[in-house]
């Protein structure tokens, strides 16, 4: 498929899928909820700036399974499949074709520290979601990392316009320990929600729990509302 082509695929079905999900996403706490969003300075407005029982770090925690594998951006594929119209397979350079979205966000780990006002650059996942199309019934996807991690977001959440498939960060190639040469994030989320060294994103029609959500983890990880565990 031609790039002009996979734009203009992108911009069509991404207008659809936001008028699909505006209400459903209306009605998610970082937007129904009278507190703030903790979206990055920018998007802050001066509303106060981390979630309760959260610290703010300017160092940058590594949490990982005990193992960060080592995917050169030659070997680096992402599959995009399940409850799709065009499934797919990107090699890095497709990847990196497709439009880029920058963004200013926070990144809220359950285990209580928060840093704030990361500048990333990514593919968001709304622009990839495009791309691939979900079918009409699909309401969730399965994140899978290159290390076997999984986790699960609904698709009100996912599409979210500062929910991206970062590659760079404060205009450096994302280092391998923080899930380079590409994961996602959840700014809306407690980081949990974001793999690292993303491998396949799965659209399904129902929920799926991912590693930490069978572990105890809360399934929505709200960090607005203190939501860290299953109860
Ligand atoms: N593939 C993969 N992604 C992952 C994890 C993991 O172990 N493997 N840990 C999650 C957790 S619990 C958090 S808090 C963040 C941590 O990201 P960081 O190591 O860059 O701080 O990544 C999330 N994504
Ligand atoms: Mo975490």
């Amino acid at each position: 498929m031609e790039d002009s082509e996979k734009l203009n695929r992108i911009v069509e079905a991404r207008m659809r899928l936001k008028a699909r999900f505006e209400e459903k996403m209306k009605g998610t706490p970082s937007m129904s909820d009278q507190v703030p969003r903790g979206s990055g300075k920018p998007n802050r407005h001066g509303m106060p700036t981390i979630p309760i029982g959260q610290t703010v770090t300017t160092k940058w925690p590594v949490l990982d399974l005990g193992y960060q594998p080592n995917i050169t951006t030659d070997r680096w594929r992402l599959k995009i499949d399940g409850a799709v119209e065009h499934p797919l397979v990107l090699t890095w350079d497709e990847f990196m074709a497709l439009p880029q979205t920058q963004d200013i966000s926070d990144f809220h780990c359950v285990t209580t520290w928060s840093k704030l006002n990361m500048r990333w650059r990514g593919v968001s996942l709304l622009d990839l979601a495009g791309l691939v199309q979900p079918k009409a019934h699909a309401t969730h996807i399965l994140c899978y990392g290159y290390d076997t991690y999984t986790t699960n977001l609904s698709l009100e959440e996912a599409l979210k316009p500062d929910v991206l498939l970062a590659h760079t960060f404060e205009d450096k190639p994302l280092p391998k320990e923080h899930g380079g040469p590409c994961r996602m994030i959840t700014p809306q989320l407690y980081a949990w929600k974001g793999a690292k060294w993303i491998k396949r994103i799965e659209f399904l029609t129902h929920d799926q729990p991912g590693f930490w959500e069978e572990r105890g983890y809360s399934n929505t990880a709200y960090p607005w509302r203190n939501d860290r565990y299953s109860s």
